[in-house]
């Protein structure tokens, strides 16, 4: 039991969280070391959204409110740390969410629908029928009507090779990832560097804010941003958050 009065405690619960994951068979043992790098570099940006993770959110609601066949990508560490969060983006955009793993076993997968469920999640894509070209046989299982037909994929957490293909089909990809540097981070179309602890609700906000947005305004949006320049950014903030400390 974490004291609320550790000054650690937000941090210590998110791990904890992870942890449950992993006993409940949802979470792969895999995602406690990516929870273990996001943790890392949550603390070099200061466990805080930055200005340009906000952008970088904001341009992410518009882009899945302009989406013709949005989807939301969920793997164990997603469905252990922001389930309920990751059903409301679901139903304040309109996009399904489908289960799609790195490490994958139809155990986990139908595990994490089943969570999903018990949640209230009711827009699923379930079907494991196609395959993502270039992309070795399981981690590449998609559904035909979900992730491979999708215009927009919002992928918390992915792995670079996924990311690549996806973009390589055409498809507007964003990303959540802590890490600036990550391939997934430089290939994506809209990276938002932030904890998806923050990220998820953070883009909710913005798209119930943007909703009855004339589409001239969302477009504006997406197109007047510069994927390349916010990464220079995030990564400057966080060089700067690091000299903003007293040796
Ligand atoms: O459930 P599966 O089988 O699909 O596996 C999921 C994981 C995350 C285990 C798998 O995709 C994996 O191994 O990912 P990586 O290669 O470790 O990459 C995870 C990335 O997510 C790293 O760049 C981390 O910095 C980042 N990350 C970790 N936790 C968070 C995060 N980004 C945002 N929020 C977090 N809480």
């Amino acid at each position: 039991m974490i004291p609320k009065s550790h000054p650690r405690y937000e941090s210590l619960m998110t791990r904890e969280l992870i942890v449950k994951g992993v006993e409940k068979g949802i979470t792969s043992i895999h995602g406690l070391i990516a929870q273990g790098r996001g943790e890392a570099f949550d603390y070099l940006i200061g466990e805080k959204t930055t200005e340009s993770a906000l952008k970088a959110e904001k341009v992410a609601a518009a882009a899945l409110l302009l989406a013709k066949k949005p989807i939301i990508s969920v793997n164990g560490n997603v469905a252990a740390l922001v389930p309920k969060k990751i059903i409301k983006l679901s139903e304040i955009v309109d996009a399904p969410l489908e289960v799609n793993l790195f490490h994958r076993t139809e155990e986990r997968v139908n595990k994490i629908i089943q969570h999903l469920r018990s949640l209230g999640a009711k827009n699923l894509c379930t079907k494991s029928d196609a395959l993502l070209p270039g992309i070795e046989h399981e981690r590449g299982k998609v559904d035909s009507d979900g992730i491979f037909r999708a215009d927009v994929v919002l992928v918390p957490l992915e792995d670079g090779d996924r990311c690549e293909a996806l973009v390589d089909m055409g498809k507007t990809v964003i990303a959540i990832d802590l890490n600036p540097l990550s391939r997934t981070a430089q290939g994506a179309s809209i990276t938002i560097v932030d904890n998806i602890t923050r990220a998820v609700p953070n883009i909710s906000k913005f798209a119930e804010e943007l909703k009855n947005s004339k589409k001239d305004a969302l477009l504006g949006l997406v197109d007047e941003f510069d994927n390349r320049k916010n990464l220079a950014d995030a990564v400057n903030e966080i060089a700067a958050h690091l000299a903003s400390y007293q040796y």
